[in-house]
């Protein structure tokens, strides 16, 4: 009987759950997103989603979208991408983004030649954020990744695999909890990379965001307690 009842349960949450964006760009084109003019080209090819600049300081590049004309339907959503990073130092996707004034969530890889990191930040102005966790990444380049960013009232939660969207760990890679932005905003993809000269070569791929939330604070709590014993 328990058995049964818990696979009610898993099939009313799945009748529940709507998609709220898809895009896996194999129509060659990235209509419905919205390219923040930072002097990066913004390109579709071979049904990848790419950004890409070089410039002799700052390298930047971000595109939003919504399933409403300004901001997402909901505020609770869980957004995926696949994400390759050929040149620069920062890839990553940001929830309940505002562009003016600039504020949201983000998780995103800080890829460094020694040692790089899988960040979850709070976006507190442009360039400007708090660190919310944080742990060191197994990052190369030209290799895909998946990144999973939830929002879920004041948790937030971060997940980082490699392989296929399927291989997709059941636990949070990085959890926190901040009360600071619940206004449903926007989503973006980003990049960035700075030096001498900044390269940015970056793409995404395979865009979901729905609004089946699985972060709870059970989850969040087993998350904390595997990254202390393990
Ligand atoms: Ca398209
Ligand atoms: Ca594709």
């Amino acid at each position: 009987m328990k058995i049964l009842i818990i696979s009610l349960t898993v099939i009313t949450a799945a009748a529940f759950s709507n998609v709220l964006i898809s895009d896996d760009f194999s129509d060659g084109n990235a209509d419905g997103w919205l390219e923040l003019s930072t002097g990066a080209s913004y390109a579709v090819n071979a049904g990848r989603y790419c950004f890409s600049q070089t410039a002799s300081d700052t390298a930047y590049a971000l595109s939003m979208i919504s399933d409403l004309p300004t901001s997402m339907s909901v505020s609770d959503y869980t957004c995926r991408a696949n994400v390759i990073a050929n040149e620069g130092s920062m890839i990553g996707i940001a929830g309940r983004f505002n562009l003016m004034p600039t504020h949201g969530y983000g998780i995103f890889i800080e890829i460094s030649d020694t040692n790089s990191n899988l960040v979850l930040v709070r976006i507190d102005g442009l360039g400007q954020g708090t660190t919310l966790a944080l742990t060191p990444c197994q990052f190369v380049y030209g290799q895909e990744y998946w990144l999973r960013l939830e929002m879920n009232g004041h948790l937030i939660g971060g997940k980082y695999w490699a392989g296929t969207s399927g291989d997709e760990p059941y636990g949070w890679t990085l959890t926190a909890t901040d009360d600071a932005y619940q206004d449903p905003g926007i989503f973006a993809l980003f990049g960035y990379d700075s030096g001498d000269t900044a390269t940015m070569d970056i793409s995404f791929d395979n865009i979901e965001i729905t609004d089946e939330i699985i972060l709870d604070l059970q989850s969040s709590s087993w998350a904390f307690l595997k990254a202390l014993f393990m």
